[in-house]
């Protein structure tokens, strides 16, 4: 059998052999070690969920069927899901409450740091919040704006909706939700119920903890939704930015700040500040200044609102360390690897930690608060530069690998593209283009990586197979960063790998929004919470042809999903009517009950569904089927 490749990213494969002559341990060394993984994990049959345990479920039904206290394997992998996705919704609104915090902040006048940037925006989301917002300053908007969002945190009122889902919705949605008693009231709530009803003794019936799964994930929606946004309002609506990706946007000659993570209250800050000490950087002896790199989802936030270079994405986050010549890896919220301060230990990089729930052991920690946030960034550019001044430029080996990418479609970018075609009703050229068939559908792509399977491949393959059955795609997260890294966020993608008809569809949207030819493969759409922007789009086309989501030749794909935080992400795209294929094997195998709720009775309540399937080319031709049979339902 022949051993999976780990990566198909060229500065990867040049860098991995030269860690290996180092000595350097990676993501991929430790999988190898990790192997053979936990069969009873795997399946999701071990239960840790009290002290009488761990218990263990046996498959081949030979020995114990039950654990101690007498849960099935079906109420032990329904739970262990549950938590999953309240650990996934937990992040994204924590996220969110941050940035809400902030506009209230903003609002009352004690964050000087930040301001508000795109008022628009903000009046728009306060008329969608039924807030009156005409006449009132604009202060007062972002209070009121703020106090809403927070309201989705703090309701007791369980009939009452969380105002961001219903806002967002289609009604008909509103409604399915509420009559299952999914709907989230309270984002906060809903986590700790999930918390409550999954401890021992509690909720033994696996179908009504998934029930209580998919609130979970609808709040995980909520969240994301207003994080993203609240984001916007705060740092700027994305436009379309060329810029570039892969690590050879590394610069031998500059002091290179990595920055990582998810929130962008504070990379935004540390971009603003690093622009004002380009000259201490210079003195320091870098002849190019400082040039700030994003990783993960950070490197989607600042490549999309300032085009900002992104270096790599998740799994392959250790590699920038490796190429010696990052200075400063600066870190705030999730999918950081623990691994990153032992890299770093062989080369000269700082690694510098910045929330005070999120430290890691070697790292410095510079804490960063929105009152005190410049002084804050100052510091690390300061460290930075310090580093640099260490850099041993014999260990320097920037890979060069480098691809254009446009990136920074949101929502608003796409319509204000549309309505280059037709001003007075932009979703009629893309409405009539799925209808007639030259765009079969869209295909949203998310999540993460994961070493199960070849870095950036399934993406990679399912991208370009849909692309040629004229499938439109949108990507977000560590996805986008595949896509951005591997060259298919250009123009060139399009006329290569698009099918016909779609490839003319995007050169006609593309010519008519001044691009002097077609728009990119792929549209990248921003981070892990910028999934919302899809939705938003959905929801739009949705309204508009009076059906609800679960009618739309609309897909989703997670081919390489590793955190909880995607397992979130998924469940709701189910929720809200999406067939959503997962390219990794889920951990919850060992309950027929749980498989067959979430590939097929999901279908009949929510019209959505998972799909799991690990090859890339099976799981395309499963996505167009899908694609298809939507299409069929519409009569198109
Ligand atoms: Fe075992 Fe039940 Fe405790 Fe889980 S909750 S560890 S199955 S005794
Ligand atoms: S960073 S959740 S690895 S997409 Fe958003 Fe990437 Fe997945 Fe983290």
């Amino acid at each position: 059998m022949s051993k999976m490749k780990n990566t198909i990213d060229p500065a990867v494969n040049y860098l991995l052999p030269l860690a290996k002559k180092a000595g350097i341990e990676t993501v991929w060394d430790r999988f190898a070690a990790m192997k053979p993984q936990c069969g009873f994990g795997e399946l999701g049959v071990c239960c840790r969920i009290c002290w009488k345990g761990p218990c263990r479920i046996d498959p081949f039904g030979n020995g114990p069927q039950r654990g101690v206290c007498g849960a099935d394997a079906n109420t032990i992998v329904a739970r262990n899901l549950a938590r999953m996705i309240a650990g996934g919704a937990a992040s994204h609104s924590d996220h969110g409450r941050h940035i809400a915090l902030t506009l209230l902040e903003v609002g009352e006048g004690h964050a000087p740091a930040y301001r508000i940037k795109d008022e628009q925006k903000l009046r728009s989301i306060a008329e969608k919040l039924n807030l009156a917002p005409a006449d009132k300053d604009i202060r007062q908007v972002a209070k009121e704006v703020a106090l809403a969002s927070l309201e989705d945190y703090s309701r007791q009122n369980y009939s009452i909706p969380c105002n961001w889902t219903k806002s967002t919705m289609t009604a008909e949605r509103v409604d399915k939700l509420l009559d299952l008693g999914i709907m989230p009231h309270n984002i906060d709530a809903v986590i700790a119920e999930i918390m409550a009803r999954t401890h021992v003794g509690c909720d033994a019936d696996a179908a009504n903890i998934l029930l209580g799964g998919l609130k979970g994930a609808l709040a995980d929606y909520n969240g994301m939704c207003l994080s993203t946004e609240l984001s916007d309002v705060l740092f700027g609506t994305p436009e379309p930015v060329v810029t570039t990706a892969n690590l050879g946007v590394l610069k031998e000659d500059a002091v290179n700040i990595a920055v990582h993570g998810h929130n962008p209250l504070l990379s935004e800050i540390v971009c603003d500040v690093a622009l004002k000490m380009n000259e201490e950087a210079k003195k320091a002896g870098a002849k190019e200044g400082i040039n700030i790199v994003g990783i993960c989802c950070t490197g989607n936030e600042v490549m999309m609102r300032r085009g900002i270079p992104l270096a790599t994405n998740y799994l392959s986050q250790e590699m920038a360390i490796i190429t010696g010549a990052v200075d400063a890896m600066v870190v705030d919220v999730q999918c950081i690897m623990p691994a990153i301060t032992g890299v770093a230990e062989c080369f000269h990089t700082e690694i510098i930690t910045t929330m005070p729930v999120n430290k890691i052991t070697g790292a410095t920690h510079i804490e960063f608060r929105e009152d005190s946030a410049i002084d804050s960034a100052r510091k690390i550019v300061e460290l930075a530069i310090d580093a640099f001044k260490r850099r041993d430029r014999r260990k320097v080996n920037i890979p060069d690998y480098k691809q254009t990418a446009i990136a920074g479609f949101s929502a608003e970018a796409i319509m204000a593209a549309l309505s280059k075609i037709d001003a007075k009703d932009p979703l009629k050229p893309l409405i009539d283009n799925i209808i007639n068939g030259n765009i079969q559908g869209i295909a949203l792509f998310a999540g993460c990586n994961n070493p199960r399977t070849t870095h950036d491949n399934n993406f990679m393959t399912i991208a370009k197979e849909l692309a040629k059955n004229n499938v439109l795609i949108l990507a977000t997260g560590c996805g986008a960063g595949t896509f951005a890294k591997n060259g298919l966020m250009t123009q060139e993608a399009t006329e290569a790998y698009a099918g016909d008809s779609l490839k003319a569809v995007l050169t006609t949207i593309g010519k008519a929004a001044g691009l002097n030819g077609p728009l990119p493969l792929v549209l990248h759409m921003g981070s892990c919470v910028d999934n919302s922007r899809a939705v938003n789009v959905a929801v739009t086309i949705a309204n508009k042809l009076g059906v609800d989501l679960d009618k739309l030749p609309l897909v989703a794909s997670a081919p390489e999903f590793m955190s909880e935080k995607a397992v979130a992400i998924g469940t709701w795209a189910v929720a809200l009517g999406l067939p959503t294929h997962i390219g990794i094997v889920p951990q919850i195998m060992g309950s027929s009950v749980v498989v067959e709720f979430l590939t097929e009775k999901a279908k009949d309540l929510l019209g959505g569904y998972f799909i799991v399937e690990t090859d890339p080319k099976q799981a395309a031709a499963k996505l167009v089927a899908a694609i298809k049979e939507r299409r069929k339902g519409l009569g198109i």
